[in-house]
């Protein structure tokens, strides 16, 4: 019988659909599973390979979690608006809300075609005004508890997209999407205050099983550094507040700089002798972003101000007050002061502005560069804190200014509160209005939910204001709270509003009191195992666990946090090893190796392709292997024999393939777990006959990675019912210690030792052991390895140089 993928594929697909075969229980008595990926954008570019490596990696442990009796929820949904739909709007001037339908089709067909196990009764779309009235009602809240607000604020702005753009979504000083040059402007723009929620999002990562580098990513990016401010006197009569995180290096501070936005320019501008230099150094800085002014190797600049000085408080002495670029208006005071011997930016600009360099920490050559380190160094030139470490030294230092009320110990974060507006059609209205005399007024809850008005200008005005502002009809009401003439909101939310809660809409999709019943919420809650990018770490992830903690807050969901588990996939790149991109000419759609191959082998490719942590490029040869593999096990049926449980030949092979494949995709070895199906695949081979009981059992592991071509193999060997909704083999601890055998240890063909390894042992294993024996690793010292033979059963051989 031959292997006819596509009949098969399209057979089971289509059962799936119809029984709903994978859509989440409504029984919340049962033991649940919440597996989760990132929904994608529809891109008019359909999905690419680099998709079904997540869905598939998840797709294979809610499968899993079915077979071992778990009512699962693994939903899929469309984050829908956003500015790519729009752009592609606008040049083919087709509506983006067809043009949003047109994506979704075309997406949800190609992960059909995938036989991912989607519960499509739960599908979700950001751009359904069923949908984002809830996006909606959470911002009201937000409002209500003040953590939305307007603010005047410079914004970068895209002279491209003639759109503001938020500090994640400029990469390298340009608009992340279009590569243009991005500016500052001042606008009134919605804000959500996220920085309130920085502590608990740092302290909260403590309980979650996250991967090391999303809890550093995150970490960082909200940058919580402890310091002190401290308040230095100038000869201006006032004084200069700083922000340091060595307090300890007071004694080393040579000069100050302030930010070329610093408040203080404009009080001392009548004592600043040559502020037409300053002028012309505030007039450049402004042009550039805070990518470009606090890269590290960047030369340093900067403008002396002549007629004002400072006064270092520990030692009486006055000292420069600089204007440079390096410093940021935005943290901290906008203030520091310099210790060019244990900074390396001021140690660049101390050196170019030939300042002095006095070393207080002992342990480096400050007359190389700048000595760092706070661990190991000893305090010198710095009074009464000479001898102590760096850490007793900060003690004692922010003691002392204390005492003096000249300092206070203080805690910074890079986090910044969050632009909430878009100058774009496509997206959330925000269900504000603006009335003259009661000023910004949240809509009542129930004229929810502002729809987005149908327009066809939806071109951006590219004077700052959102499309929506040209339709005065919309845009002129009255105001809920006076009745009188009011205008509305004609800004919408960003592309990340939609995605903050959604994986709380797919417990509950349909409800219409509520973003979802406090039942279904207490049930699913929290998503027990995310997957999705690295790339989203600061953005999405960040926000969505910000949004959570909110309405944790208010009460509205049951738990603090709302991903337990955070996995995270790496790139499938070109056949050459680079990114794929069109312009590269090296992208795979996913759609021809579904044909070629059928979805049973891509799944299977996708998951054999390498380490899922990391990127790994494609290679056509490897994928059929993986179908020769499925041929192999199609063709198992032919050697099927009578028999319930397993043979004596194959009970450990059996046995120790289950606990393999049960425990890697937990962690998601997905690739290990296949190359231990394949190597029972040649033992079976080699024995020549299959019970049916073996096969039962090797149907059920394969199944989640292969789900059409088990399934139909289930049934056409007449097993009960469907695979689906099989149990998931056990195996037994006692029966998985493999056989030993002795094997020889040559270097050069010279015996050098005997060693004990696995029967099955694979080649990397026996030669790793062989070479970990004391008398190999001599022979092999200072020698180079030209070839290393393992002969199964019998001996290892390495010839050396
Ligand atoms: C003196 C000093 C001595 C510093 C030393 C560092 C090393 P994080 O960890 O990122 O919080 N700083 C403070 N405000 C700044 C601003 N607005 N723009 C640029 N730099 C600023 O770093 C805090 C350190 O960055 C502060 O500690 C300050 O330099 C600088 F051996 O003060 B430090
Ligand atoms: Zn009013």
């Amino acid at each position: 019988m031959k292997y006819d993928y596509k009949a098969i594929e399209k057979k089971w697909q289509d059962i799936w659909d119809a029984e709903n075969t994978f859509a989440a229980k409504q029984d919340f008595s049962l033991p649940k599973y919440y597996a989760l990926v990132e929904f994608p954008y529809p891109s008019g570019q359909g999905l690419h390979v680099g998709h079904p490596r997540s869905y598939t990696a998840l797709d294979i442990v809610a499968r899993k979690k079915r077979l071992c009796g778990y009512n699962v929820l693994y939903p899929m949904g469309w984050d829908a608006f956003g500015l790519p739909t729009e752009n592609y709007a606008m040049k083919n001037h087709i509506h983006p809300e067809v043009v949003t339908a047109n994506n979704v089709a075309r997406f949800k067909s190609q992960l059909k075609s995938l036989g991912l196990s989607f519960d499509w009764t739960r599908e979700i779309n950001t751009t359904d005004p069923s949908y984002y009235k809830w996006t909606q009602w959470i911002f009201l809240q937000l409002y209500k508890k003040g953590l939305a607000y307007k603010k005047e604020m410079s914004v970068n702005w895209c002279t491209s997209c003639k759109v503001v753009l938020a500090n994640e979504e400029v990469v390298g000083g340009v608009c992340e999407r279009c590569g243009g040059e991005v500016v500052h402007r001042v606008k009134s723009q919605w804000m959500l205050k996220i920085t309130a929620y920085a502590d608990r999002l740092i302290d909260d990562l403590e309980d979650l099983d996250f991967i090391d580098r999303v809890v550093t990513q995150q970490k960082n990016w909200i940058g919580r550094s402890h310091g002190a401010e401290v308040k230095f006197s100038t000869t201006a009569g006032d004084e200069l507040l700083i922000y340091t995180t060595r307090p300890d290096t007071l004694f080393g501070a040579t000069y100050m700089v302030i930010s070329p936005e610093h408040p203080c320019i404009e009080k001392w501008a009548d004592k600043i002798t040559n502020l037409d230099a300053v002028r012309e150094y505030q007039e450049a800085a402004a042009k550039k972003s805070d990518f470009e002014r606090t890269e590290l190797a960047k030369d340093k600049t900067g403008v002396r101000l002549e007629g004002v000085r400072a006064v270092n408080p520990v030692n009486g002495k006055e000292i420069p007050i600089f204007i440079s670029d390096y410093v940021l208006i935005s943290y901290g005071t906008g203030a520091i002061m310099a210790v060019p011997a244990h900074d390396e930016r001021d140690y660049d600009f101390a050196k170019k502005f030939d300042l002095p360099i006095v070393e207080v920490v002992k342990g480096g050559d400050v007359t190389k560069e700048a000595f760092t380190d706070c661990a190991t160094g000893v305090m010198v030139n710095s009074g009464f804190l000479d001898g102590m470490s760096v850490d007793e030294a900060k003690k004692a230092i922010t003691e002392w200014l204390a005492e003096k009320g000249l300092g206070t110990p203080k805690t910074n974060f890079k986090l910044r509160d969050w632009v909430f507006s878009r100058q774009r059609y496509w997206g959330e209205p925000i269900p504000m209005v603006n009335c003259e005399k009661c000023g910004w007024v949240p809509l009542p809850e129930s004229e929810l939910p502002l729809v987005l008005p149908e327009i066809k200008d939806f071109e951006p005005t590219g004077d700052g204001e959102s499309p929506l502002a040209r339709h005065t009809e919309w845009v002129n009401t009255t105001c809920p709270c006076c009745g009188g003439p009011a205008k509305r909101e004609t800004d919408t939310m960003p592309q990340w509003a939609g995605s903050s809660w959604y994986f709380l809409r797919y417990m509950d999709p349909h409800n219409n009191d509520a973003l979802a019943s406090r039942e279904a919420l207490e049930y699913w809650s929290p998503v027990d195992w995310y997957n999705g990018g690295m790339e989203h770490t600061t953005l999405h992830l960040l926000y969505s666990r910000f949004w959570h903690k909110f309405l944790y807050d208010i009460g509205v969901v049951p738990t603090r946090e709302p991903y337990q588990k955070r996995t995270s996939h790496g790139m499938i790149l070109g056949e050459n090893g680079e990114k794929m991109s069109k312009s590269r000419g090296n992208v795979v759609n996913p759609d021809d190796i579904v044909r070629d191959y059928g979805a049973d082998t891509m799944r299977l490719y996708e998951m054999f392709i390498g380490d899922f942590e990391k990127s790994a490029p494609w290679n056509t040869a490897s994928i059929k292997g993986c179908r020769r593999f499925l041929e192999r096990v199609w063709s198992l049926a032919d050697i099927l024999v009578d028999g319930d449980g397993y043979s004596a030949e194959l009970e450990g092979a059996m046995h120790r393939t289950i606990k393999k494949v049960t425990e890697d995709i937990e962690v998601l070895k997905m690739n290990t777990a296949i190359a231990a199906m394949m190597s029972l695949l040649n033992e079976i081979y080699d024995k020549k006959s299959i019970t049916r009981g073996e096969f039962k059992t090797l149907l059920i592991l394969l199944n989640p990675f292969a789900p059409h071509i088990t399934e139909e193999l289930w049934q056409q060997c007449g097993y009960e019912g469907q695979l689906a909704h099989a149990k998931w083999p056990e195996f037994d601890e006692a029966k998985c210690v493999e056989d030993t055998v002795e094997i020889a240890v040559q270097v050069n063909g010279k015996l050098r030792a005997k060693l004990t390894v696995a029967t099955g042992a694979a080649k990397e294993d026996a030669i790793a052991a062989a070479k970990a024996e004391p008398n190999v690793a001599k022979a092999l010292e200072g020698k180079t390895i030209c070839k290393e033979i393992y002969v199964p059963g019998k001996l290892v051989n390495i010839a050396v140089r």
